[in-house]
């Protein structure tokens, strides 16, 4: 028999009580919550060490880690904040009133779970833009969805606010707790956020980075260092396409479609408060979802897009500060929201937010998309109905069909897939407006851009197709050539196999 084993031939369990042990201070002050809402907030502030370093930052930085909370945001205290007051107030009843809010997702989630957790129900509406696995998490805690137009400007009837104003007339007993307005929103972070911080740092904080969405944890969190510590800079971040930096500059032709979630918009939240807010720095998509990348990569901290926008502002703005001085930076979000969006390589490259792999061992990979090796499809005017889409869709032998506007260039895409899940919205109706059916969403090739079959393949891992279009330089027409799908690619590296490829 040998050490270890026992008469039967089998390991033996390890001596656990023998082992060296590392123990440490059990620091939650409660050892069983009364529910997962107990758990909201206490999130941890983590020195950075990696990243500050490679930048040549001298302050210490620290992540105050938002994303750790349940629902897996910082909104996730606001949410429950906003449905106590209310609920103190008697304007929410539990088992009868209707929980109705328009977000970018994570106070969807927070108010969800607390939705869950008390037995309300709930409808949240979001824009399109927002990721499927915030809309996944939302189904999975119970709540309604209805989905808004991205592009549609805040004070319009068909924006995510709009359409929660109209419902929350229309559905009986229905409350808009509107953290657009409500004083809970600051206040979450001014008794919570602001309160932890002070005290990891024992009220001595130089420097405060924070993303600025409704801007209530700007607001808050920053009314609240300030009176305790009122040196502290405290930099707001604003993407480009936002103008919450740039009021009196108020331009809408300043508002533009951005990847990251959560941050930016395009009217002055009332919970904002500017006076608190000493300097903004603009970030864009590739800084702030690279950053994301790395703070993911490099330091372990698996936040959202929003997170790596305020790191990417952190470490510009913390140069200006010397050894020993200390910079926090907060992360809204967690990776879970973004799983098939930044943290995929190919969706990263699609976007030209990264460079595509390289691949030298496959002979194909760099050959450029031909017009050869597009199957063609279908194309019908953006004027037809959505029935003329159909029967175009039918006597073609592809699942997609283009729409093109009056001079041919190319406005969306009419799939089979898109077309069944619109009528099942519509409750089966194909006399909505062609437009309403046109999938925005779709990855597309230009011919002038010598796209390579490599990035082709790459945009095969995470769509069914690839739409491929060629633009007349003088016109800008956008001619819609065709499509190319992992079958087209297929037959054509089969096909065109040089004697000595792979
Ligand atoms: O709203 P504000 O306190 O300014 O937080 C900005 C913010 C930053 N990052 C992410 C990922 C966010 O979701 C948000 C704000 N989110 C909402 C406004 C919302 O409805 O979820």
């Amino acid at each position: 028999m040998q050490n270890g084993t026992s008469a039967n031939g089998a390991m033996e369990f390890f001596n656990l009580k023998s082992m060296p042990h590392i123990t440490r201070v059990l620091d939650r002050n409660q050892k069983i919550q009364p529910s997962i809402l107990h758990v909201i907030g206490n999130t941890p502030l983590v020195k950075l060490e990696r990243i500050p370093k490679s930048e040549g930052v001298q302050c210490d930085m620290y992540a105050k880690c938002e994303y750790l909370n349940p629902g897996g945001s910082v909104k996730d205290r606001i949410a429950y904040r906003m449905v106590l007051d209310a609920e103190k107030k008697g304007i929410l009843i539990p088992g009868k009133s209707v929980i109705i809010e328009p977000t970018s997702g994570n106070t969807g989630i927070g108010l969800a779970l607390a939705a869950a957790v008390k037995g309300y129900r709930c409808i949240i509406v979001l824009p399109e833009k927002m990721s499927d696995e915030k809309v996944n998490t939302l189904l999975a805690l119970g709540t309604e969805i209805i989905r808004t137009p991205t592009e549609a400007p805040s004070d319009s009837p068909e924006s995510n606010i709009g359409v929660a104003k109209r419902l929350v007339k229309e559905i009986p007993d229905a409350v808009l707790l509107d953290q657009y307005n409500n004083v809970c929103n600051p206040l979450a972070h001014y008794d919570g956020t602001a309160e932890e911080i002070l005290w990891s740092l024992d009220d001595d904080v130089d420097m405060l980075v924070i993303g600025a969405g409704t801007c209530g944890t700007i607001s808050g969190t920053a009314h609240k260092v300030k009176e305790r510590c009122p040196k502290c800079i405290v930099v707001g971040v604003d993407p480009y396409g936002s103008i919450l930096a740039q009021p009196d500059e108020l331009n809408v032709s300043d508002v533009q479609m951005y990847e990251v979630e959560g941050i930016g918009y395009d009217f002055l939240p009332r919970v904002l408060d500017r006076k608190v807010i000493d300097r903004w720095v603009k970030t864009d998509d590739k800084g702030a979802l690279t950053m994301a990348r790395r703070l993911i990569r490099e330091e372990g901290l698996l936040c959202g897009g929003s997170g790596g926008a305020a790191m990417c502002a952190a470490v510009k703005a913390a140069k200006s500060l010397k050894p020993g001085q200390k910079c926090v930076v907060l992360l809204p979000d967690n990776i879970r929201n973004y799983m098939t969006k930044f943290i995929s390589d190919q969706w990263m490259e699609a976007r030209d937010l990264k460079p595509v792999i390289t691949n030298d061992k496959i002979w194909w990979w760099n050959s450029v998309v031909t017009e050869k090796m597009v199957s063609p499809i279908s194309t019908v005017k953006h004027n037809a109905t959505p029935s003329d889409a159909l029967a175009a869709l039918q006597q073609s032998n592809r699942d997609v069909v283009a729409v093109v506007n009056d001079k041919g260039s190319v406005r969306g895409i009419f799939s089979a897939d898109n077309a069944r899940r619109r009528l099942i919205n519509l409750s089966g109706s194909l006399s909505e407006d062609l437009e309403k059916f046109l999938v925005k969403k779709y990855y597309k090739v230009d011919l002038i851009n010598k796209t390579t079959l490599g990035a082709v393949s790459r945009l095969l891992d995470i769509a069914p197709y690839v739409v491929v279009v060629e633009t007349d330089i003088s016109s800008h027409i956008q001619k819609p050539l065709g499509i190319i799908t992992s079958e087209d690619l297929l037959k054509h590296i089969t096909t065109n196999k040089p004697m000595n490829g792979h």
